[in-house]
């Protein structure tokens, strides 16, 4: 039994509760004083045998670190329409990731796009019915203003650009200790080619008084108890960050209507920041002259300690701030992890973001970061889309191995090996590995 009394699934669990217990226990791995653990004789051959290849560079395995090639779990199996291969974490509400290998498209496909609900999907957007939809922009505004989907689209000037949108969440599941929460692996990312008109544009023609400081943004989804009177979620950003030329208001992903697990018929998309902040099935913008306090705007939900704190310690309120940019990050999407490969050289591809920031560099290690390889990387399309990066790697042996992609950031921020804990396990950007068998 793991320590909290639940029961332990598996593998992921013990090295999640007690990684060095894991080890002793999987491994019959030995620590030594200086909590260097060697893996060796009968553990290196029971490791070896679980991954199904020698380890050539066993020496620098990390202690307390579950081997990539037995870390993914199978997926879960809920049916979602149109959706392609998707792990679904979470039925009601509904979210689903990504799996990294299907991420390896520069524009993410909307039917393998990542789905986060905190509600129940609106009735509209079932039957992709907008007849009845009109948006509403109040508060601290000159002209109030209702307007339907025609009028969006007529009124405004449309713009087209390559988003990403990534939750806060994704990486929960490689904390140490646990955070609960969805257990989001890598795959809550997308960078789809969303269509619509400037946030900016809308908040001007309803003209922003000097007063306003925070937007609050409505949606039609449904509180998961069904109680009307209750808002699954609310949250908003400050008038600046809606003021920018890269937020819009999408009526379209990837040249057709927004799908309905996506917020159709518009949704807001505020790109670099906590996919929280892009409200879908939209309803209203409610313009306020305070940071905006709505469901899952305040306590902990979506805030991080100002500082780092020990696991498990209580924060007051006063000492967490709303999370804004998302950190430097990056996803291998090819190959697929367990890949066989013939041969002892390697073709490997895959994206890197960093919030409001620019990708400067993706290093790439094959022998568990002793030593790195710097990758080809591309130029975002737009502002806020993603990079993709390519290298070639070679091997020195036959064995198994593990890749592992580094990020840098154009400010010099790159991706840890691990993260620190806090309270709602967000922004997990630790380095992803995948693992291969060289024939
Ligand atoms: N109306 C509404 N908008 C929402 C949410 C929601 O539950 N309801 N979830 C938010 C969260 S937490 C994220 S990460 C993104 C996910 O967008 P996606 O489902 O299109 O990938 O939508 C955001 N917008
Ligand atoms: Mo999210």
């Amino acid at each position: 039994m793991a320590k909290d009394g639940r029961k332990e699934r598996g593998l992921c669990e013990l090295y999640a509760e007690d990684p060095e217990r894991a080890d002793s226990v999987i491994f019959g791995r030995q620590y030594h004083s200086d909590r260097r653990g060697f893996l060796k004789g009968a553990g290196l051959a029971t490791m070896a045998a679980a991954v199904g290849a020698a380890i050539p560079f066993h020496r620098n395995f990390p202690a307390g670190l579950i081997p990539s090639a037995l870390a993914d779990e199978p997926a879960g199996s809920l049916l979602l329409e149109g959706k392609d291969g998707l792990v679904v974490l979470s039925d009601r509400p509904i979210c689903a990731e990504t799996p990294a290998h299907l991420l390896d498209d520069d524009v993410t496909p909307s039917s393998r796009h990542f789905i986060r609900d905190n509600g129940i999907m609106p009735e509209m957007a079932q039957k992709m019915d907008a007849s009845g939809w009109t948006l509403t922009v109040d508060g601290e505004v000159e002209r109030p203003l209702t307007l339907t989907l025609d009028e969006l689209k007529r009124r405004f000037k449309p713009v087209k650009l390559r988003l990403q949108l990534e939750c806060a969440g994704n990486g929960r599941a490689s904390f140490n200790p646990p955070a609960k929460g969805n257990q989001w692996t890598v795959g809550a990312i997308g960078n789809s080619e969303w269509t619509g008109v400037r946030y900016r544009d809308v908040l001007a023609a309803a003209g922003v008084r000097k007063g306003a400081v925070y937007t609050g943004h409505y949606g039609h989804d449904e509180h998961l108890s069904r109680d009307p009177t209750k808002v699954p979620i609310s949250r908003g950003v400050p008038i600046a960050k809606a003021m920018e030329e890269h937020s819009i208001l999408a009526y379209e992903m990837n040249g057709e209507p927004v799908p309905k697990y996506h917020g159709f018929p518009v949704r807001i998309v505020c790109a670099g920041w906590a996919g929280s902040v892009s409200h879908k099935w939209l309803k209203r913008i409610w313009v306020r002259n305070q940071v905006h306090d709505g469901p899952k705007m305040t306590g902990h939900s979506y805030r991080m300690p100002r500082n780092p704190v020990a696991p498990g310690t209580e924060v007051p309120e006063a000492n967490m701030e709303i999370i804004e940019g998302m950190p430097v990050k990056s996803v291998i999407t090819s190959p697929a992890t367990g890949a066989a490969v013939k041969g002892r050289s390697l073709a490997v591809r895959g994206h890197a973001w960093a919030g409001e920031r620019v990708v400067r560099e993706v290093h790439l290690s094959t022998d568990f970061g002793a030593s790195w390889v710097k990758a080809r990387l591309g130029r975002p399309d737009n502002r806020y889309a993603w990079q993709t990066w390519d290298a070639v790697l070679a091997f020195p042996t036959a064995g198994y191995y593990e890749i592992w992609a580094r990020a840098t950031d154009e400010k010099g921020a790159l991706q840890p090996f691990q993260v620190s804990w806090n309270p709602e396990g967000y922004l997990n950007n630790a380095m992803h590995r995948i693992s291969v068998t060289v024939a």
